[in-house]
């Protein structure tokens, strides 16, 4: 067999007996369920109610992300997925999930017995999986759950409907950023879905987000307004606007910009400052946005920052203005002290 399953080819197999001796069941997908954990809760949910028609699903997750609720109104606007669960089932199912952490603070008090619960999986397996299921499917070489649903469709030897594949289909493309990491396997099964009816286009557009008119403004002002900052091989930009600084720092990354930083000033005593930079530049630099550009920025402008190594803010009240400036040349100053180690450690090795 070239298929490589770690957990649960006899379940895979044996579903049918599994989910038939019980006629009420809970779907459970991650907290801020995304397309793949949605398509799949859905898809698995048709798929119960076609092995077992007396049965009756439930579905709930801590919430759902906003894309998620995006492609649920594409394609089963009827879709009920609860965000409490009050009572107790007798089966439960986990998607695209294996750990009880990830099914997030609202659904902490659901119950979970191993002997009737089951996972179906795609992320690296958790080793304490035996004290939360006794069921499992689950298969870390997999780019989605979605996938992994669509074989139990086929190894159950059921029809998929147009709706599951342009679910599952969906699904697919979410997890495997339009097909970037899929491997043969996924391309196959991609296929089948597209003859089971799928709309490829409909699917790729469930899942465009449209940014508010507001929000593409702001990101032009930014790009008219900005300055560019050459240093060494590096291009930093910065640009003030009034408000979505975040989103106008993403907008000038993707126009070329290795780190961009953005001040905004939504109204007169309220500066907020948000920067992003490049994986390239973090990874050859070593500069952390956070730690050595926001975290000093905090009490130019009366406030605090911080944030994470690619992409970090400051909130404050005042002095917009001088605190891009002093941004740059914390950058400046950053990108030579890393330029010297860099020759230091070159005498070094010659
Ligand atoms: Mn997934």
């Amino acid at each position: 067999m070239d298929r490589k399953t770690p957990f649960g080819d006899e379940i895979r197999l044996n579903l049918k007996a599994l989910v038939s001796e019980h006629n009420q069941i809970l779907v459970l997908g991650h907290h801020n369920a995304d397309p793949d954990a949605v398509c799949s809760m859905i898809a698995f949910s048709n798929l119960y109610q076609e092995l077992n028609p007396r049965g009756q699903v439930v579905m709930a997750c801590d919430d759902v992300s906003r894309l998620a609720r995006q492609v649920i109104d594409s394609f089963d606007s009827s879709a009920k997925i609860l965000e409490e669960v009050t009572e107790d089932y007798p089966f439960v199912v986990l998607i695209d999930t294996n750990s009880r952490f990830q099914l997030g603070v609202g659904m902490k008090d659901v119950l979970l017995h191993p002997p009737t619960t089951l996972v179906i999986d795609h992320h690296e397996p958790n080793p304490e999986i035996a004290f939360l299921a006794a069921h499992v499917i689950a298969d870390s070489d997999r780019s989605s759950t979605c996938e992994i649903i669509y074989e139990l469709y086929e190894q159950n030897g059921l029809d998929i409907s147009e709706k599951t594949a342009n679910l599952l289909l969906t699904g697919m493309l979410f997890d495997t950023r339009r097909f970037l990491y899929a491997d043969k396997r996924a391309l196959s099964i991609a296929l089948k879905l597209l003859d089971a009816g799928a709309d490829y286009e409909r699917c790729v557009n469930s899942l465009r987000i449209q940014q508010d008119r507001s929000e593409r403004i702001a990101r032009l002002k930014a790009a008219r307004r900005l300055e560019i900052h050459q240093i060494e091989e590096w291009i930093v930009v910065t640009a003030k606007v009034s408000a979505f600084e975040a989103s106008a720092c993403r907008g000038l990354l993707d126009l070329g910009a290795d780190v961009a930083i953005v001040g905004g000033q939504p109204s007169k005593d309220v500066v907020r400052l948000s920067s992003r930079s490049t994986h390239r530049f973090h990874v050859e630099t070593g500069i952390n946005l956070g730690k050595d550009v926001m975290e000093h920025l905090g009490e130019t402008i009366g406030g605090e920052g911080g944030g994470h190594p690619n992409a970090a803010g400051a909130n404050g009240k005042r002095n917009r203005t001088k605190a891009l400036e002093q941004a740059v040349e914390l950058l400046r100053s950053a990108i030579a002290r890393c330029k010297g180690t860099e020759e230091a450690s070159d005498t070094r090795g010659s």
